[in-house]
C-alpha cells in the first residue's frame, strides 16, 4: 500500500534527509530531498586508496577491455572501458568505431564518474507528501512495477491509452520505448527533437530526401562555409566531424569560414569569423547563390540534370537576392559576401556549406537551412569527395532486426504527439513539437493520466522550464501520475510521484547507430561496463517488467526475460565473417560496419541493380521508375538520369528539391502562404526592434551537455559558471563592467506561432562578462548550468559528511572530492553553479516544422 498521508511530527523525527542518506535507507523508511540543499553528507568517511586523494594506479594486468558506447552527449562515440575487478576505471575511444575511432572528448572521458557519484539514486522511491515537497519513502521494485502497471491498465481499460505518455530526452532506447507504447496502444511518445534539431532535419528531407544531419566529407575538403555550427565544441556529430575538419585543415589546407554571433571556439579557430544579425544567415546564403550564378560559377550539368526546377527559374529566383540586400539585413559587408561566394565556388566540388542551431533555431531556420544546403547544389558539391556528402537514413540493419512479434502502430491520436498546427513536424520522421507539451496540457488541449519521464531535464532545459514546465509538472489535475527515471535527484525527479533509479549509460545495454562520417552503415552495441549500484536498474528492463504485469495482451510482445536477452536475440542471428556468433562478435568488437558497401559518395547517382529493376516500369514523362511493393502498391524506386537508371534523391521528383510542393501544401493546410522556394523570411520579433532591446541567444560549452553533466565533478570543476556575454561597446554605453549584475527581461515572440503577443515574459538577474567576442546587439548565455538539484557537484555545494558511514554504499569512492574540493562553492568564496534562464525563454515553435526558435528571443537589460 502506498502511504499518502503527510508525515506526522513524530514520523518526521525519524525522517532521513539528503541524498546521501539513501545509502542506508531501509525499505519503507522515509527521506526528505530538497532543491539546492547543502547535501553535505556522504556515505563513506575513510580516506581509502580510492578516496580521490593521491594517485590511483590501475593494475592493467587484471584489467578487462570491454567495448561499449558513450552517451555523455548524443554523438554516441564508440568506447573501450577498462574494467578492473568489475569496476570501470577508464574509457578510451574504440578504434573499431568508424565515426570517432580512438578519439574521445573531455566529456566522454569524465562521464563514467557519474556511476560512482555518491549522490546517485539507489532505490525506487514513492512520493509521500505533496508533489514537489520532496518527501519520499523507499519501496521495492515489485511495488513500483505494480503501481505503474495498475495505473497504465486503468487508462487502457478506460479506452484512453493515449493518456499514457513516455517523454524522453536523450534516450537512445527509442525502439524499446516504441515497443512498450505500441503494446499498450498509446501513440504518445514525446521527445525533445523540436528543441534540438527538427529544422535541420526538415531542411535535409526537403532538399535531398533523407538523413538526420549533414555528414560532409570534411577530411577531404578544401573549403567550409559554416553557418552557426560550433562543431569544435558541440554538434550532433561532434567529435566525428571535428576530427575530420582538423584533418581537412591540416592535410588539405582547407579554409574554414564561420558565421556565429559569438566568438565560439570554432569561430576562434576559423580563418575568418563573421558576426551577423541573428537569423539573417538565410539572406547571406541566398546572396552567395546570386553571386555564384551571376558570375557563371555554377555547376550547370548538375543543375540541369539534378535539380527540380529549370535553370531559368532558378536564376529568376535568385535575381533580387543581391549582396547589398543581404548586407543591409545581416550587417555582413557585400564585398565579403561576394568574395566568400566566389572562393567557395572556386573550391568546388571539394567544398561544403553547412548549418547548425545558430541558423536553425530561428523562426526562419527551416527556410534558411534550405538556402544553405542549396549552395552545395549550385556548385555541384553534393555527394562529392570533399563536398556535401550525406548518408542513407541511419538504421539498424535487418541482420539485427528487433525480436518479433512487434506490436502494431497505435490507432489512437494525441495532439501532444502530433499538433496539427505544425504539418511538417511529423512528415518525414516523428520529430513532434515537444515544447508545446506542457503548454497544451496547461491549456487543456490534452490531459495525461500517466506521464513517464526519462533522461529529461525539462525544468532546466526547456523553454519556460522553471515557469510553465514546473507549473504543469506539479499540477495533479494536468498530470495524474508522474514516474521519473533518472540517475540523480534532478529537478524533473523532484516533481515525480515515483522515482525509478536508472542504470547509467556505462551500466546498461543498447543498440546505436548514427550518421556516419566514414559514409558507411554501422551499428554499435552499448553494454554494461559495470553493475549499477544498489537497486538502480535499466529503464529498458523496467519497461519489460511492467509490460509483463499488464496482462497477456501486452506481455505477448515480450518474449524475452530482460533487455540483455533481447539484445542477445537481436545479435545472434548473424554470423561474423570470422565465424564468430554475432552476439560474441558484438560484445568483443563492439561495432559492426558494412564492409561490402561502397562509401556513400554520390548516393543519388548509385545505379539501380537488375534485381531492383525487375518488374519496374519507366514513366516516359517524369523519367521515374515505378515498382509494385509487397503490398501491391506502386512506389517510385529511382530515376532515369545521365543515361542510366539511378537511385536519385529520395524526394518526390527524385531530384534535389529546390521548389517543394510538400511545403506549399503543408503551408496551405495551416494558412501559411509559401511558394515552396527557400526564401528568406524576416523574423517578426526582430522587425523594428527598439535600440534598447537585444537578441538573447545561448550556446553549449565544450565540457557540458545540457542538464546532464553538471553532476560530473571534473567537468563542473572546469566550467561551473555561465555569465552573460556582452560586447565591450554595449557594456560601455550601459555603464556595465565584468562582474556586474544585470536584470534581463524577455519578451514573447511575434508572428505565426504560439502566444505571439510580444508581451513581457519574465526577468532574471545574472552576472556579466564583457568581451569583444560578441555582436554588439547580442547577449549570450550558456544553457548547461544553474542546476538547483542533482547533488553537490551540480549545485556547487561541498561540505563535511554528516551521515554515518554505511556499508550499503555502492560506489562512494570519490566522496572526499565532494566533501572538500568543491572550491567553487559560494560558501568557500566561489562563484557557484551558474544560472539558468530557461524559465524566461519563451516557447516559440517556428512555422510549419515547429522547431523551437531559441535564438530569436528579444530582451531588455538593466544594471542592478
Ligand atoms: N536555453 C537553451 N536551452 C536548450 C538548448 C539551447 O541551446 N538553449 N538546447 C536544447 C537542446 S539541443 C536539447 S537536445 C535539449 C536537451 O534537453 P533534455 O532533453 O532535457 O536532455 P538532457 O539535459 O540531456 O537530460 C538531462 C536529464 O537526464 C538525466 N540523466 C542523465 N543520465 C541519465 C541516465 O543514464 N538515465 C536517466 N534515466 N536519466 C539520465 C539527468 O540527470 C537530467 O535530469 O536541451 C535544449 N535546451
Ligand atoms: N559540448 C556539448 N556538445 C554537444 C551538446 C552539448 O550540450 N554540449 N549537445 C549535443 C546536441 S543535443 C546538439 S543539438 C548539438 C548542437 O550543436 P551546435 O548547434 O553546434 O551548438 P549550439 O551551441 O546549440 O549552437 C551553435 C552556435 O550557434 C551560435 N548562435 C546563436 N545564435 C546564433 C545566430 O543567430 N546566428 C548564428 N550564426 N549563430 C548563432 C552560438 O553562439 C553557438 O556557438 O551539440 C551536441 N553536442
Ligand atoms: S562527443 Fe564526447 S560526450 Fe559525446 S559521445 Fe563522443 S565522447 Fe561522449
Ligand atoms: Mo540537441
Amino acid at each position: 500500500m502506498v502511504d499518502r498521508r503527510p508525515a506526522s511530527p513524530s514520523r518526521r523525527a525519524v525522517l532521513k534527509h539528503g541524498i546521501a542518506a539513501l545509502a542506508g535507507l531501509q525499505l519503507g523508511e522515509m527521506i526528505r530531498l530538497r532543491p539546492g540543499e547543502a547535501v553535505a553528507r556522504s556515505i563513506i568517511t575513510s580516506d581509502g586508496p580510492d578516496s580521490g586523494r593521491g594517485s590511483r594506479r590501475i593494475d592493467y594486468a587484471r584489467a578487462r577491455r570491454i567495448p561499449s558506447a558513450c552517451l555523455n552527449c548524443s554523438t554516441v562515440c564508440g568506447i573501450i572501458g577498462t574494467v578492473v575487478d568489475g569496476k570501470l576505471v577508464k574509457v578510451s575511444g574504440n578504434p573499431a568505431d568508424p565515426n570517432n575511432g580512438s578519439v574521445l572528448c573531455a566529456k566522454g572521458q569524465a562521464g563514467p564518474l557519474v556511476a560512482s557519484y555518491p549522490e546517485r539514486l539507489l532505490y525506487p522511491l514513492r512520493r509521500v507528501g505533496a508533489r514537489g515537497e520532496g518527501l519520499w519513502r523507499r519501496i521495492s521494485w515489485d511495488e513500483a512495477y505494480a503501481e505503474l502497471a495498475t495505473r497504465i491498465r486503468a487508462a487502457m481499460d478506460a479506452g484512453v491509452p493515449e493518456e499514457v505518455a513516455i517523454h524522453i530526452g536523450r534516450s537512445r532506447i527509442g525502439a524499446e520505448i516504441g515497443r512498450f507504447l505500441g503494446a499498450i496502444g498509446s501513440p504518445t511518445q514525446l521527445n525533445h527533437r523540436a528543441l534540438c534539431s527538427s529544422a535541420k532535419r526538415a531542411a535535409n528531407y526537403v532538399s535531398i530526401g533523407e538523413t538526420d544531419w549533414e555528414t560532409p566529407d570534411a577530411a577531404n575538403t578544401k573549403y567550409i562555409l559554416n553557418f552557426g555550427s560550433n562543431f569544435y565544441e558541440a554538434h550532433q556529430g561532434a567529435i566525428h566531424l571535428a576530427r575530420r575538419v582538423v584533418q581537412g585543415r591540416f592535410d588539405n589546407g582547407a579554409k574554414l569560414v564561420t558565421f556565429d554571433v559569438r566568438l565560439s571556439n570554432t569561430a576562434g579557430r576559423s580563418d575568418e569569423w563573421f558576426t551577423c544579425t541573428p537569423g539573417t544567415e538565410g539572406a547571406i546564403a541566398l546572396a552567395m547563390g546570386h553571386v555564384i550564378l551571376a558570375a557563371g560559377r555554377q555547376d550547370q550539368d548538375f543543375i540541369d540534370t539534378w535539380i527540380n526546377v529549370p535553370a531559368a527559374e532558378l536564376t529568376a529566383f535568385y535575381a533580387s537576392y543581391t549582396p547589398e540586400w543581404a548586407a543591409a539585413l545581416s550587417g555582413v559587408a557585400a564585398e565579403d559576401i561576394r568574395r566568400l561566394a566566389l572562393e567557395f565556388a572556386a573550391a568546388a566540388p571539394a567544398c561544403f556549406a553547412m548549418t547548425n542551431r545558430g541558423t536553425e533555431a530561428h523562426y526562419n531556420g527551416f527556410h534558411s537551412g534550405r538556402a544553405v544546403i542549396l549552395l552545395n547544389a549550385l556548385v555541384g558539391s553534393v555527394g562529392r569527395k570533399g563536398g556535401f556528402t550525406y548518408t542513407e537514413e541511419p538504421r539498424i540493419p535487418a541482420i539485427f532486426a528487433d525480436v518479433a512479434p512487434l506490436p502494431p502502430r497505435p490507432q489512437r491520436q494525441s495532439v501532444l504527439e502530433n499538433p496539427p498546427e505544425y504539418p511538417l513536424a511529423n512528415k518525414w520522421q516523428r520529430m513532434r513539437v515537444g515544447q508545446l507539451v506542457y503548454a497544451y496540457l496547461r491549456d487543456e488541449r490534452a490531459k495525461l493520466q500517466v506521464y513517464i519521464s526519462y533522461t529529461l531535464g525539462s525544468p532546466t532545459t526547456w523553454p519556460e522550464g522553471r515557469s510553465l514546465a514546473v507549473d504543469v509538472l506539479r499540477d495533479e489535475a494536468k498530470i495524474g501520475f508522474h514516474a521519473c527515471s533518472d540517475v540523480v535527484y534532478s529537478e524533473t525527479a523532484h516533481y515525480a510521484d515515483l522515482l525509478l533509479p536508472d542504470a547509467a549509460y556505462t551500466e546498461r545495454w543498447g543498440f546505436d547507430t548514427r550518421n556516419n562520417f566514414a559514409l558507411r552503415r554501422y551499428v554499435v552495441l552499448r553494454q554494461p561496463l559495470q553493475a549499477p549500484p544498489a537497486e538502480a536498474r535499466s529503464f529498458a528492463d523496467v519497461l519489460i517488467q511492467v509490460a509483463k504485469r499488464l496482462g497477456p495482451d501486452v506481455a505477448r510482445y515480450y518474449p524475452f526475460a530482460d533487455h540483455e536477452e533481447q539484445m542477445r536475440l537481436r545479435c545472434s542471428r548473424w554470423t561474423a565473417p570470422d565465424g564468430r556468433n554475432g552476439w560474441d562478435y558484438m560484445r568483443e568488437v563492439g561495432v559492426w560496419v558494412d564492409r561490402d558497401q561502397d562509401p556513400f559518395y554520390e548516393l543519388f547517382r548509385w545505379e539501380l541493380t537488375p534485381a531492383e529493376l525487375a518488374g519496374a516500369r519507366l514513366d516516359p514523362a517524369t523519367r521515374l521508375y515505378h515498382k509494385a511493393g509487397p503490398d501491391g502498391r506502386e512506389r517510385v524506386i529511382g530515376i532515369h538520369a545521365e543515361g542510366k537508371p539511378r537511385r536519385g534523391f529520395l524526394t518526390p521528383s527524385r531530384k534535389f528539391q529546390v521548389r517543394a510542393q510538400d511545403v506549399v501544401d503543408a503551408g496551405a493546410a495551416v494558412g501559411w502562404p509559401d511558394d515552396g522556394w527557400p526564401r528568406f523570411i524576416p523574423i517578426p520579433s526582430h522587425q523594428d526592434m527598439p535600440a534598447d532591446r537585444f537578441h538573447l541567444v545561448s550556446f553549449k560549452w565544450n565540457v557540458h551537455t545540457q542538464a546532464r553533466t553538471a553532476p560530473q565533478r571534473y567537468l563542473s570543476e572546469i566550467v561551473h559558471d555561465n555569465p552573460l556575454w556582452m560586447n565591450t561597446a554595449t557594456a560601455a554605453a550601459l555603464g556595465i563592467r565584468t562582474g556586474d549584475h544585470v536584470e534581463v527581461t524577455t519578451f514573447r515572440p511575434r508572428g505565426a506561432t504560439y502566444r505571439a503577443d510580444g508581451e513581457k515574459l519574465g526577468s532574471a538577474v545574472v552576472p556579466v562578462i564583457v568581451t569583444e567576442g560578441i555582436h554588439p546587439r547580442v547577449l549570450a548565455m550558456s544553457n548547461s548550468l544553474g542546476q538547483a538539484f542533482g547533488g553537490r557537484a551540480a549545485t556547487a555545494r561541498g561540505g563535511e559528511p554528516a551521515e554515518p558511514p554505511s556499508r550499503v554504499a555502492p560506489a562512494a569512492a570519490d566522496h572526499n572530492d565532494y566533501r572538500s574540493n568543491i572550491w567553487w562553492d559560494p560558501a568557500r568564496g566561489g562563484s557557484g553553479a551558474g544560472h539558468n534562464i530557461n524559465g524566461i525563454l519563451p516557447v516559440q515553435p517556428s512555422p510549419l516544422v515547429g522547431m523551437q526558435a531559441w535564438y530569436d528571443t528579444v530582451c531588455e537589460v538593466r544594471k542592478v
